[in-house]
């Protein structure tokens, strides 16, 4: 039982209507991008860099940052970033940053050709400064260019407001991988540049992405991301890490609150008797083999809290539409035969109807 309730849990977290969601395939590790969840989505970022401190000790430093926002319709976002280990605190004992932003797309659609533009603005605890940013994209087939113009009134607690240059690029080897980096810098004072290079993922039947990323940024705010990382020596720090994004569509979570779905009847036995009844739950057919005589029908009823279908192999037979939670599918069949059929959206769930 305790796997099955996994099972549909992943399933749940796998089954995501669109894809289209803020992905690392249009987005450099060090650029904000353009992207903007859509109303009801709440897109949660997961960037984790370290290094490993020389000896004698070895220590692994962690410079984790986490990103929620949530689309409130009208191209506008509302977010916070949390990071620890921040390079902008006075000393090792405050040191998490906390990063509260609004986001406005003013432009373009998230993976669709052409120029996009957010504008961000921010309030940054840690430096106690407001800080803005004006993201740009242009995508045009495989190829994602990005910029980011920067202002922070405090960059670092400093007293007077500075201004920031950043930009990078993303190239789609596949619909799957791409690789992307960039390069950025605060205009003055010359302080170290920040860079990142990286290869995209976005993981297949599912709108999650991932990326593999070495960088010298620490904690991915609008002023981690504009000033590299320093050892004590003055030389370039580099931080080795990744980043996964999970888009959360709250409407799937709905059955958790309106309780079960009203049964809904699909397909429809044309007079014909129903010889077998085959439950899908835990993403399975219960019943892996029913056995009709032909003119019989057989009816499937799914007690999952996810949708699945009824579909034939090679088209044998037409086959369901989405079958929702609660929903049922009653199908007749007229020709003798061995029926083998699975879910569009769980290909591993299978069955077989045999008609004699
Ligand atoms: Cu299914």
């Amino acid at each position: 039982m305790k796997h099955a309730s996994l099972a549909v849990l992943v399933a749940v977290a796998l089954t995501a209507a669109p894809l289209r969601a803020q992905s690392l395939l249009y987005r450099p590790p060090n650029l904000g991008g353009t992207w903007v969840p859509d109303a009801g989505v709440v897109q949660f970022n997961f960037v984790h860099r370290f290094h490993v401190s020389e000896g004698p000790v070895n220590e692994v430093q962690n410079f984790p940052t986490f990103t929620f926002a949530t689309g409130v319709g009208h191209g506008l976002a509302l977010g916070w970033r949390f990071g620890t280990n921040s390079i902008i605190g006075p000393g090792r004992l405050d040191n998490n940053e906390s990063e509260w932003f609004v986001r406005w797309r003013a432009h373009g659609v998230e993976g669709r050709d052409g120029f996009g533009v957010a504008v961000t603005a921010a309030y940054n605890e840690l430096a106690q400064s407001g800080d803005g940013e004006i993201g740009v994209d242009y995508t045009v087939r495989r190829l994602t260019l990005s910029g980011a113009v920067r202002g922070m009134s405090h960059p670092f607690r400093e007293p007077d407001a500075k201004a920031a240059l950043a930009g990078g690029a993303v190239v789609r080897l596949t619909n799957y991988i791409a690789m992307s980096a960039d390069i950025g810098s605060r205009v003055s004072p010359a302080t170290r540049a920040v860079w990142s290079a990286a290869i995209n993922f976005l993981i297949p039947g599912s709108p999650h992405t991932f990326s593999l990323q070495a960088s010298n940024a620490a904690t991915s705010t609008i002023q981690g991301n504009s000033q590299g990382l320093l050892r004590f020596d003055g030389s370039s720090q580099i931080l080795y890490g990744f980043e996964f994004t999970i888009p959360l569509h709250l409407k799937r979570f709905s059955p958790w609150f309106h309780g079960s779905p009203k049964p809904v009847a699909l397909g429809a036995p044309a007079g014909a008797a129903i010889a077998a009844e085959v439950d899908m739950a835990a993403i399975k057919f219960t019943v892996e083999t029913v056995t009709i005589s032909a003119g019989q029908a057989v009816r499937w009823t799914n007690r999952d809290p996810v949708e699945h279908t009824v579909t034939f192999d090679g088209a044998a037979e037409p086959g369901s539409p989405v079958i929702p939670p609660n929903g049922s599918y009653v199908h007749r069949f007229d020709k003798p035969g061995t029926y083998t059929y699975h879910c569009t959206p769980h290909p591993f769930m299978k069955g077989v109807v045999v008609v004699k």
